[in-house]
């Protein structure tokens, strides 16, 4: 987690204390340079807006890396949906039933920019569904080294879970069902003290405080369900619905302060003998990061379920 928090201390020019004759001339200087706080904060990382052409095989990512993904035999681009250009994963009578199938996922090959590490990470996409089931967004899965993430909707209800290299946990679930049919926008964030989770812009709804360590596994990011699944051991879970799109935001390289110290220099005359003394005082200063998380948290506030989404319409249109 970053950390902004920065403790110095200054280092204090000795007293020269002149004993015989004449006083001392004492010139003592100390200089310390001001490095405010560093503060972290997540950046683009990754942009998949789902706006490809009907039959693309590309996701196209349009932020900064180029992470492009490739587009499963079974799902639909180019989609309109409403009032948005869509990816639509077609109707599936169970998630979990075999045989596996894997046109059904989306899939980018692992990046180091797509795991959280030990920063601040967020997941933003859009969606809408009738279902009840379904994975919408993960990078690994439970048995995954390095940890993992994944937002899956049991009975419609969103979560997003992180776990850590440790295996230690930290998630939030929904306290309202987002199944409607209607368009939703979720944003989970994990931050220094855990995860929460907005809906549609709301209140956020946080996790049990919990600290996590770092979070980096070599899977690809998989849309749609797990990629690596038989249906018999370890099920798909696969994701029915449309998605809008998808987005991921990084604390990437965080600034560091520059501390410059000059040593102090203290000269003493006298007219009997003529002493020079030189002193250096060191000063150190430590430094850390942190994150001041942005927004307002507040506990288990409800979330704005049914409001009109940022981009959506009032107008159903059922899912196939
Ligand atoms: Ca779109």
């Amino acid at each position: 987690m970053g950390r902004a928090d920065v403790s110095g201390r200054r280092g204090t020019a000795p007293v020269v204390f002149v004993c015989v004759l004449l006083a001392g001339l004492v010139i003592g200087l100390v200089m310390v340079s001001q490095g405010g706080p560093a503060v972290s904060a997540t950046s683009l990382v990754a942009s998949y807006e789902m706006n490809d052409r009907s039959g693309s095989t590309v996701m196209t990512d349009s932020g900064p890396y180029g992470l492009d993904g490739t587009v499963g035999s079974d799902v639909l681009t180019g989609m309109t949906v409403m009032d948005a250009t869509a990816y639509r994963w077609p109707y599936i009578s169970s998630p979990t039933a075999p045989p596996a199938k894997p046109g059904r996922i989306v899939n980018v090959p692992t990046n180091s920019y797509l795991n959280p590490d030990d920063g601040d990470f967020t997941i933003e996409f859009r969606y809408r569904t009738t279902r009840s089931f379904g994975n919408v967004v993960q990078k690994g899965q439970n048995a995954s080294p390095g940890g993992y993430f994944k937002f899956e909707q049991p009975n419609g209800f969103m979560t997003c879970l992180f776990k850590d290299i440790n295996e230690r946990q930290s998630g939030v679930t929904s306290n309202v069902a987002t199944n409607d049919g209607q368009w939703h926008v979720i944003r989970c964030e994990l931050r220094p003290d855990g995860a929460r989770l907005s809906i549609d812009g709301g209140r956020w709804q946080v996790s049990t405080p919990r600290s996590l360590g770092s979070i980096a596994n070599d899977q690809p990011l998989s849309i749609g369900g797990k990629t690596d699944c038989n249906q018999i051991t370890v099920t798909c879970d696969y994701f029915d619905g449309d998605i809008d799109y998808v987005r991921f935001e990084k604390s990437l390289s965080t600034p560091t302060t520059t501390t410059t110290v000059r040593p102090t220099t203290t000269t003493t005359t006298t007219t009997t003998t003529t002493t020079t003394t030189t002193t250096t005082t060191t000063t150190t200063t430590t430094t850390t990061t942190t994150t001041i998380p942005d927004g307002p948290v507040q506990i288990d506030g409800p979330a704005t379920v049914g409001a009109r989404p940022t981009r959506g319409k009032t107008i159903t249109i059922p899912l196939p």
